[in-house]
C-alpha cells in the first residue's frame, strides 16, 4: 500500500459549544476527499497534547484557530504532499517529528490530530477497507460492538448547575445486543426527563446532552437514576443497565480536599463515599474518581475498590503511553479513558490502547464534551474492540453521530461483531 496526499487543506469551523476547531480535507491522487473533525475538551488534563488557540481577544475570546489552521495549509501540507508513505503511522511519525515539541504545542495539537484521523482514512481507503477494519488491521485487534455509556445527567464544567460531579451515564451491560443498548439509553432518558419534570427540576441541557437539574448530592441523582431505568421496565444493575459515574474530581479538588455538595471532604473520605455509593446503587465504573494529581489517593482507591469496579483513569492518564506505564507499575487505577486528540496521533492512541491491554487494564473510547459529527471515534471502538465507549446522551447530532454508525455497523455486520465489554 502507498498513502499518498495530493492536497491537504484545514478550515476554522465551530464546535457543538460554538467555539472554533478545524475541519481537514485530505485530497489523494485520484481525487478522493476525506474529512475529518477536531473535537475539544473542557474539563482537561494538565498533562494533555496542547491545542493551539490564538489568544486574539478580538476574535472568539482568544480561542479562534486560525494559527493552527494556517500551520496545516502551510507547513504541514508542504511537508506531506507529494510524499509515498507505508502507511498512516508513518505519516504520524512525520507530524510528531515536524512539530518537534514534547506536547506537540507548536504546530498545535489540535492541527496534528486533525491530519491524523484523515491519514487512518486514506489508508482505509487506500486499503479498500472500512475504516473500522483497517485499524484492526493496524492495531492488531479482534473487533466488537462496544456498550455505550450515556451521559444522562451533566454537571461540573459540562452545566451551569451545583452539581460537582460532572457525568452521570446509562451503562447497559446487559444489553442482548447494540441496537438494545441503544433503545434502553433512549427509553431510560426520556423516562429520566419526566421524573426530573415530576419533581420540578428543569430539564435543560448540559454540554453533552444530559440534563442539567439542580441537584447537588451525587446520591440524589442516583437515586433518580435507578427510578427512571425501573420506570423503563429494566433492571438496575450489570444483568440490566448498570451506572457510570466521571465525578471529574480535578475539578473540584483544591489543595489536596474535594468540595462536593457544600461539604469539603478528604481524599479518604470521599473514598469511603464512593464505597458507599457501590453498595447501595449499580455503579460499575468511576473514571477519574480523585484529582489528576493526586496519585497516592489514587492508589488506596484502587486498593479498596479495584477488585468490585472499573477504576478509570482520565486527566490522570491523559492517553499517555508513558503516564499509563507509570501507573501500572505504581498500581493505579484498573482502566483508562481514550481519547485521541489528548495524545495528539492515532499511532500514539493505539500504543496507549496496546500498553492498556497487555496490563488487563479495560479501555473506553471517549469523545470530548467540544464534538462535531465526525464519528471516528465508532469506528475506533470497534476496530481495536475494547468493549466501551462515551459519546454523550442519546441526544443531539455530534453525540448520536457516533451511537447512530455503531448501529450502521451492527446492522452491516450480524453475527460477525460480538456485542458487548468483552476481556481488558
Ligand atoms: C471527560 C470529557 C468527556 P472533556 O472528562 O471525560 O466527557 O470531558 O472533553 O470536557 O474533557
Ligand atoms: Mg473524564
Amino acid at each position: 500500500m502507498s498513502l499518498r496526499i495530493a492536497k491537504l487543506r484545514a478550515v476554522e469551523i465551530l464546535d457543538s459549544r460554538a467555539r472554533p476547531t478545524l475541519a481537514i480535507t485530505l485530497t489523494t491522487p485520484d481525487g478522493t476527499r476525506i474529512q475529518a473533525g477536531v473535537p475539544s475538551g473542557a474539563s482537561t488534563g494538565t498533562r494533555e497534547a496542547v491545542e493551539l488557540r490564538d489568544g486574539d481577544p478580538d476574535r472568539f475570546a482568544g480561542q479562534g484557530v486560525q494559527q493552527a489552521v494556517g500551520h496545516v495549509n502551510a507547513e504541514i501540507a508542504q511537508a506531506l504532499t507529494g510524499r509515498a508513505f507505508a502507511s498512516a503511522a508513518e505519516v504520524d511519525a512525520a507530524l510528531i517529528a515536524l512539530d518537534g515539541t514534547e506536547t506537540k504545542s507548536r504546530l498545535g495539537a489540535n492541527a496534528i490530530i486533525g491530519v491524523s484521523l484523515a491519514a487512518a482514512r486514506a489508508e482505509a481507503a487506500a486499503d479498500g477497507k472500512d475504516l473500522w477494519e483497517s485499524l484492526a488491521r493496524v492495531a492488531g485487534t479482534t473487533p466488537r460492538l462496544p456498550v455505550p455509556h450515556f451521559n444522562v445527567v451533566n454537571g461540573g464544567a459540562h452545566a451551569a448547575n451545583n452539581l460537582d460531579f460532572q457525568e452521570f451515564m446509562l451503562a447497559p451491560l446487559g444489553a442482548p445486543s447494540l441496537p438494545e443498548a441503544v433503545r434502553a439509553g433512549a427509553e431510560v432518558y426520556a423516562r429520566l426527563k419526566a421524573r426530573l419534570a415530576k419533581g420540578g427540576h428543569p430539564t435543560g441541557l448540559g454540554d453533552e446532552g444530559g440534563f442539567a437539574p439542580d441537584i447537588d448530592r451525587p446520591e440524589d441523582v442516583l437515586t433518580v437514576l435507578v427510578e427512571a431505568i425501573t420506570d423503563a421496565g429494566y433492571t438496575p444493575g450489570r444483568d440490566g443497565i448498570a451506572i457510570a459515574l466521571d465525578p471529574a474530581a480535578s475539578e473540584f479538588c483544591e489543595d489536596g480536599r474535594y468540595r462536593v455538595a457544600g461539604e469539603e471532604l478528604s481524599a479518604d473520605q470521599l473514598i469511603d463515599r464512593y464505597e458507599e455509593m457501590v453498595s447501595r446503587f449499580p455503579v460499575w465504573s468511576i473514571e477519574d474518581g480523585l484529582a489528576e494529581g493526586d496519585w497516592d489517593g489514587w492508589a488506596r482507591l484502587t486498593e479498596r475498590l479495584g477488585d468490585r469496579i472499573q477504576l478509570m483513569g482520565d486527566d490522570i492518564f491523559v492517553t499517555n503511553p508513558a503516564i499509563i506505564t507509570e501507573a501500572i507499575d505504581r498500581k493505579v487505577g484498573n482502566s483508562a479513558l481514550i481519547k485521541v486528540n489528548q495524545i495528539g496521533t492515532v499511532t500514539e492512541t493505539l500504543e496507549a490502547m496496546r500498553i492498556c491491554r497487555e496490563a488487563g487494564y479495560t479501555q473506553m473510547i471517549s469523545h470530548r464534551s467540544g464534538e462535531t459529527p465526525d464519528a471516528f471515534i465508532a469506528d475506533l471502538v470497534v476496530g481495536t474492540g475494547c468493549g466501551q465507549i462515551k459519546s454523550g446522551a442519546p441526544a443531539r447530532g455530534e453525540r448520536v453521530a457516533k451511537y447512530n454508525r455503531l448501529l450502521e455497523l451492527a446492522d452491516t455486520h450480524p453475527g460477525t461483531l460480538p456485542f458487548g465489554v468483552g476481556d481488558a
